[in-house]
């Protein structure tokens, strides 16, 4: 990995500091390692609102690079595929740029919200002692509901996140990875999400014969030491 002079990655980090759970936050992580690339790390807490004021909006991962802010994990890729073009395709080809914004999008919205109320209260248990209160008004908000009713039947949880995941299986039913022969940015999008889960939680979220399982356990040796 290249350091990157004036490269600094905001990460969300938990009670422990180098828990750097964040699926957006991941994303990044894999994009620049693809890129073979290191940012300095700084971990952030949800409540540090102050420490990333300076990018006009409230979430990581905040991405700075000499005088250029960037927010947005999506927007953060594209930068990244910009600025190092010398170095390997965040996306391979520009046609399949668009269906990895649709990955993204798919892993942010149905994937996310069904993988939530599976993990919801184990994220809860990482999150900084300074986050907690935080942390429930904002999801109980969000979801209408208390974190243990959101959370409660897991197996349930389970059952739908693993019907979610039916397109993937599609895919990997015909190629290695979402990207095609090798990985790229669209399998990084819904690989963020199971990192989320593997830094929170121990709950079994796939059988070792789905083909997401297998799937996955190939980008886990892939980026060996990362994940
Ligand atoms: N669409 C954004 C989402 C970023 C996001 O929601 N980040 C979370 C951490 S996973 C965050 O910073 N949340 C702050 C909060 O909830 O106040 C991206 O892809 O970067």
């Amino acid at each position: 990995m290249e350091p990157i002079d004036n490269l600094t990655l905001y990460e969300l980090a938990g009670a422990d500091p180098e828990n750097r759970f964040s699926p957006h936050c991941w994303k990044i992580r894999f994009a620049l390692t693809h890129k073979g690339i290191a940012a300095r790390r700084i971990a952030w807490r949800f409540t540090e609102k102050e420490a990333i004021a300076f990018s006009g909006q409230p979430r990581v991962p905040v991405l700075v690079h000499d005088q250029r802010v960037i927010t947005d994990s999506w927007n953060i890729a594209l930068y990244l595929e910009e600025t190092f073009a010398d170095r390997p395709s965040l996306f391979g080809a520009p046609a399949a740029v668009p269906l990895a914004l649709f990955m993204n999008s798919w892993a942010d919205t149905t994937l996310m919200m069904t993988l939530l109320r599976v993990i919801l209260l184990d994220v809860y248990a990482c999150v900084d002692d300074r986050d907690r209160q935080y942390f429930r008004s904002s999801r109980e908000a969000r979801l209408g509901m208390t974190l243990e009713e959101a959370a409660a039947d897991q197996e349930k949880h389970v059952a739908e996140f693993r019907k979610a995941l039916q397109p993937l299986r599609s895919v990997l039913a015909r190629q290695e990875f979402l990207a095609g022969d090798q990985p790229a940015y669209a399998d990084y999008c819904v690989l963020g999400m199971f990192m989320w889960a593997r830094c929170t939680s121990e709950v079994a979220l796939l059988e070792p014969s789905d083909l997401v399982f297998r799937w996955r356990d190939r980008l886990y040796q892939a980026f060996d030491g990362l994940c």
